[in-house]
């Protein structure tokens, strides 16, 4: 097949979901056309059958807004006739899916070029529902082909928001096992942590629905029983919200900023134990890596969380804001180096057994098969 793949290039799941999908499927052999506005990080090695579009904007005086929909439809629609596409997968619906409905009405006459939206979460919980953009994304996610999404949670939530006639698809996310492993590498973590602390680890894009004022709280309330450090991975908005609920709650020298990285499998599996306080998560890749890691989560038990996270087995889940739980939690998982173990490996097993590559990218070729033959 000939699939175009539409997703943002940055540090986000959805960017790094739409990559590993687009690797596995030029290695099974299909030629793939990634379209986005930069390199997606993931994508930076060669890999043969695999090509990028680079969406480029023109930057005019009058244009305060740069028009990067249009830029991104005739993007596709040269590529397509060009490449002879056999069909359009989005990730994150805003604004891909609009655009790629804009491209196939336009080939309609020349081509077919069904298009599969891939909803991730906020595309449809937070930002799809706002008024700006709801009917658009209503109608060109109606006008889609496909629809999948990475959760029951979000799948129902889809067609709930937009009143979907087909409730989509369920694709769970994936997580390349043989690179997030287990590893020993004291080295590393004795750079931040005592041999007799814990280090605690949160990865994000610290945006307000990350609740970054609850993972220092979290942290606090561990640090004050079992003598521990939290490393903070990622950049944005919340970053001085949570310095200065460290600072407030004095836990500021044991709280490590280590900015935006690419290789946090390393970081994952020094740590003991991963939080992810969020308001809402569709999925929670980040918690399915961590579980790869060998690393219990403790995670708010809200959207699509508690089918990653097994409450009790693979680490604790709380309502949301309800920290003093997660610190319950945290500590009890901390204190028991049995249950901490149990839970380690419980969380490998689940990522081996539900969320490896292979079989998701099965179902994606799957669907892709199945709506080519429907269109
Ligand atoms: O979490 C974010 O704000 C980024 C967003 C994205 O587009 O990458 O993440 C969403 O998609 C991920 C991949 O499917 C999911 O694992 C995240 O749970 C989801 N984030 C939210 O629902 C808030």
């Amino acid at each position: 097949m000939k699939v175009g793949i539409l997703c943002y290039p940055s540090y986000g799941g959805s960017g790094v979901i739409a990559s590993d999908l687009a690797r596995h499927l030029a290695r099974r052999g299909h030629e793939v056309h990634v379209f986005s506005y930069e390199t997606p990080f993931r994508l930076q090695q060669f890999e043969a059958n695999l090509f990028f579009h680079q969406v480029e904007v023109l930057d005019y005086p009058l244009f305060r807004f740069p028009p990067y929909l249009i830029a991104l439809t005739s993007k596709i629609v040269d590529v397509a006739r060009t490449a002879q596409l056999d069909l359009l997968h989005v990730h994150y619906a805003i604004p891909h899916t609009p655009a790629a409905y804009l491209a196939r009405e336009m080939l309609a006459r020349e081509r077919k070029l069904p298009i599969i939206t891939t909803t991730h979460g906020t595309d449809i919980t937070l930002v799809g529902k706002d008024p700006q953009f709801f009917e658009v994304i209503r109608f060109s996610l109606e006008s889609s082909d496909g629809v999948t999404a990475v959760s029951h949670n979000l799948a129902i939530e889809s067609k709930e928001v937009f009143g979907l006639e087909k409730t989509p698809r369920v694709i769970p996310n994936f997580v390349d096992v043989e690179a997030y492993i287990p590893q020993q590498n004291p080295a590393l973590r004795s750079r931040f942590a005592l041999p007799e602390e814990k280090l605690l680890l949160h990865i994000s894009n610290f945006r307000p629905i990350k609740r970054l004022e609850d993972v220092v709280k979290i942290f606090a309330g561990v640090n004050q029983v079992l003598p521990s450090r939290l490393l903070l991975v990622g950049d944005g908005p919340e970053k001085v919200t949570a310095l200065q609920m460290a600072q407030q709650l004095a836990v500021e020298e044991r709280v490590h900023f280590l900015g935006r990285q690419e290789n946090v499998a390393e970081i994952f599996a020094l740590s003991d134990l991963f939080l992810l306080p969020s308001e809402k998560e569709s999925f929670g890749l980040v918690a399915l890596e961590a579980m790869a890691c060998e690393v219990p989560v403790v995670a708010s038990k809200t959207g699509g969380l508690p089918e990653v996270v097994e409450h009790g087995l693979t680490g604790y889940l709380a309502p949301v804001g309800h920290t003093d739980a997660m610190i319950e939690g945290s500590l009890k998982i901390l204190s028991n180096p049995l249950l901490h173990r149990q839970m380690a490996e419980r969380g490998r097993k689940v990522a081996l057994s539900r969320f490896r590559a292979e079989p998701i990218v099965d179902a994606y070729e799957q669907y892709y098969k199945e709506i080519l033959n429907e269109s």
